[in-house]
């Protein structure tokens, strides 16, 4: 029998549309602030055998014969994530951040039980509560909010929210909120109602790993995050405790037993709510905690807060109005009402010159999700293409020139061709 000729073999539909999104990434400017770029080893590792491999169950007490392998693969995942955030315990099965957490939703609340989360509409998440998920559709969603004249969280109305209805879990963490947490403030509530906290670090985790945030493990006793945004791993989710503890709600596993807390989430990802972890993609999340580990990322981390402060301050000087009037960590949220112009608008406008961002609430906002009147931007992708302070300027000055005439065809033309330029300067995985 004849070997198959991969190159003659090859779907070429694919593949070619596989180029054209290599080519899109490569030719703009990406300020979605929960998107990055992996590292080349990443990308190699995520694209490789173990994808074949069926693992259910933990390293040493899997399902299927064969795991010897991808045990190991596994297991060096999690003593490197483990050392990243000085850890104990860590599942690195969650295919996704919202799986992650509903992994912990099974594991430390019941249908129909409370839990006290980030209003989506003032920057917190789907999984947090929200009508649409099965985190607002299968448990009783509060939600705490930020000020109006502040911007920053509400955490006198979080306090009275939890003291008046005592939720089983609160959660903190958010996807469009520019400033540190006080996490010690919610333990204090927590352990005034008795509830259990899960911080969802998805966005910032990369600046907590090296120490440039509060750290959220000193009062949280739970930590999800996803992999892929600042930590600039693969797609995909992980669980985190510091301090494994014997549950104090009385907790039961299936089977009745009173577990620890890793137990119970070990067993509410798997069988609870996955089956056959991805190992091609844990090996390639085993990459990128070893590259986290590495001095270098220290330095990614603080040139991405160079960045976003050096982005935010040049917002500021041309009018813009920030949330909270600027940030303390990779993002950064722009009211867009005092400039005559949506979400929606913006990031369609501002997509024809092939800068990506996205539209986003703003904190009570009178428009639709659909619509929005703003815009989230965040820098770590730009930062890992190598851009620095004085380029932030650069993109910022591009930004307001459409945002200024958003109807300027010609113009946003010329200056699609302007980011091709300035963006070849910043190669993107020139290997491929
Ligand atoms: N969708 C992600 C974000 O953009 O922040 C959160 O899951």
């Amino acid at each position: 029998m004849k070997v198959a000729d991969l190159t003659t073999t090859k779907d070429a539909i694919v593949f070619d549309l596989l180029r054209k999104e290599l080519n899109r990434q490569r030719n703009g400017i990406e300020l979605i602030a929960s998107e990055n770029f992996t590292s080349l080893q990443v990308l190699q590792a995520m694209g490789t055998c173990p994808t074949n491999k069926y693992a259910e169950g933990y390293p040493g007490k899997r399902y299927y014969g064969g795991c010897e392998v991808v045990d190991e693969i596994e297991t060096l995942a999690i003593e490197r994530l483990k050392k990243v955030f000085n850890a104990t315990w860590a599942n690195v099965q969650p295919h996704s951040g919202a799986q992650a957490n509903a992994a912990v939703f099974l594991a430390c609340v019941k249908p129909g039980e409370k839990v006290l989360g980030l209003d989506l509409s003032m920057g917190g998440h789907l999984t947090h509560g929200s009508p649409a998920n099965f985190s607002g559709k299968n448990f009783q969603a509060l939600f705490y909010g930020v000020k109006k004249e502040t911007g920053l969280v509400d955490y006198d109305h979080l306090e009275a929210t939890a003291v008046k209805e005592k939720p089983k879990m609160i959660i903190c963490g958010a996807s469009a909120y520019s400033r540190d947490w006080d996490y010690k403030r919610i333990r204090e509530v927590a352990d005034k109602v008795g509830a259990v906290i899960m911080a969802d670090i998805a966005h910032p985790a990369g600046l907590i790993a090296k120490g440039l945030m509060n750290d959220p493990f000193e009062h949280c006793h739970i930590v999800t995050s996803t992999t892929h945004k600042t930590l600039r791993g693969p797609r995909g989710g992980i669980i985190m405790l510091r301090h494994d503890f014997e549950n104090p709600w009385g907790i039961k596993d299936p089977k009745g037993n009173i577990r620890t807390m890793s137990q119970l989430l070990d067993l509410a990802v798997f069988p609870g709510t996955q089956g056959g972890p991805l190992e091609h993609v844990i090996a390639a999340k085993a990459v990128s905690f070893g590259e986290i580990l590495a001095d270098d990322f220290e330095n990614y981390g603080k040139q991405v807060m160079r960045n976003a402060q050096a982005m935010a301050k040049a917002f500021v000087s041309r009018g813009y109005n920030l949330i909270s009037g600027g940030t303390d960590n990779h993002l950064m949220l722009i009211d867009l009402r005092n400039k005559n112009l949506t979400g929606k608008k913006a990031q369609e406008t501002l997509d024809k010159a092939h800068i990506t961002l996205n539209k986003n609430a703003v904190p009570f906002d009178d428009k639709s999700p659909f619509v929005t009147s703003g815009i989230r931007l965040g820098v770590p992708a730009v930062t890992t293409r190598g851009m620095n302070e004085v380029d932030m300027e650069t993109v910022v000055a591009m930004i307001d020139k459409i945002l200024m005439k958003p109807d300027d065809e010609k113009l946003i033309a010329g200056l699609r061709e302007d980011v091709k330029e300035l963006m070849m300067g910043f190669p993107l995985y020139p290997e491929l």
